[in-house]
């Protein structure tokens, strides 16, 4: 095994570390913008795998990452299982809400089955990839269910809030089904070619301990049983955004490869408590790769030297920004490179 991401989420110590960078395919690059308007829409972007596995290569065609993330997104998931999704400019997504028992109902199972070209992108993208390791990866069940719930991000997110503490009956199935549907589908992803898989439950931090419990640390858990059984030799990443308090027990207990953690955690100090063989993924502040110049030069600094000596994985805490100059990420991965 020489990939340096797969010897790190096995809990090797690899100096430098690994590299990637959540969001590292996007708008801050002037080639994906001229690729990206070459399709009719986002969907239809993500669904062509040529054009999905271009967006894939080209941020390690500039700066040379330890990783490839699929080109895809985690509302691809609803979308095959039958849901309605608009991707509108400036305004994110937007799905059909799903907030009874009729509407849940509808949901068709077995949606991998029609996620196919998102195997056909990793396919086509694993022959071209030499060192760097491939991810695949899947929204987390509740972070998948916040937006079929809502319909859209929202600040407050009430109408999933309501349905947590007021239906969690109904709650409890829509999580059930997608963590099933999750577990087809990153199977799927890895029998295309993904040699790790991730989960991003993005707004894990909306929830209170006993939720978080029983809504992203159960599901993750579960599906890292599953995993563990069908490939036991492919590692789960899970990044539980800003469920701080409890990442201690996640690490524990969730029976992941790799925890990814956002911004707001000292990381070196998480780092000291845990157990060895988790590898941790992180977190510099996307505004401080932005903003550039001494700022990111003393931050990944810090962060390097605190995670020297650890299974560690270079990352942001959360997507890079779409304004970002791409020098500044060229100038990261330098810095990355010559830690010592
Ligand atoms: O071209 C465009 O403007 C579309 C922007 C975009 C991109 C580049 C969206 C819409 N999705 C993606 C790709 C994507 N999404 C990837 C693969 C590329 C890579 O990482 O290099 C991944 C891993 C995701 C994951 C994703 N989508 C998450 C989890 C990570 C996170 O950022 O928290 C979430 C929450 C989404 C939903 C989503 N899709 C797109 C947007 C703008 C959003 C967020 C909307 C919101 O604020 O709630």
């Amino acid at each position: 095994m020489s990939k340096k991401l797969l010897r790190t989420l096995a809990g090797e110590a690899v100096w430098p570390p690994p590299v990637w960078l959540m969001r590292q395919a996007g708008r801050y690059l002037p080639e994906y913008r001229a690729l990206r308007a070459q399709a009719a829409d986002f969907v239809a972007f993500c669904t062509t795998p040529a054009l999905a596995a271009e967006a894939t290569l080209q941020p390690l065609r500039r700066f040379g990452f330890d990783a490839a993330i699929v080109f895809a997104d985690i509302l691809l998931l609803p979308w095959a299982m039958g849901v309605e999704l608009a991707y509108r400019a400036g305004e994110g997504p937007v799905l059909a809400p799903v907030r009874d028992a009729e509407a849940l109902g509808r949901l068709r199972p077995h949606a991998a089955e029609r996620l196919a070209a998102v195997g056909e992108t990793l396919a086509a993208v694993k022959v071209r990839l030499g060192e760097a390791a491939l991810i695949g990866f899947a929204g987390g069940p509740f972070t998948v269910a916040c937006y079929l719930v809502e319909g859209r991000a929202e600040r407050d997110w009430p109408a999933l809030r309501q349905m947590v503490w007021q239906n969690p009956a109904l709650f409890d199935s829509l999580v059930d089904l997608l963590t099933e549907e999750t577990v087809l589908y990153l199977e799927a992803q890895i029998a295309a070619g993904a040699e790790v898989v991730m989960l991003f439950d993005s707004w894990a931090g909306l929830l209170s301990a006993s939720r978080l419990r029983r809504y992203v640390l159960g599901p993750t858990a579960a599906i890292a049983a599953r995993l563990r059984r069908s490939y036991p030799q492919v590692p789960l990443v899970a990044f539980p955004r800003a469920a701080n308090g409890l990442l201690g027990e996640f690490a524990l207990t969730s029976g992941v490869s790799g925890l990814g953690v956002d911004s707001g955690v000292d990381l070196p100090a998480l780092a000291g408590k845990l157990p060895r063989p988790l590898a941790l993924q992180g977190n510099l502040d996307p505004w401080a790769l932005r903003v550039g110049g001494v700022a990111l030069e003393e931050e990944a600094k810090v962060l390097l030297a605190g995670m020297r000596g650890r299974p560690f994985v270079f990352n942001l805490g959360h997507g890079v920004l779409a304004d970002t100059p791409p020098e500044h990420v060229a100038r990261l991965c330098t810095l990355i490179g010559a830690a010592e």
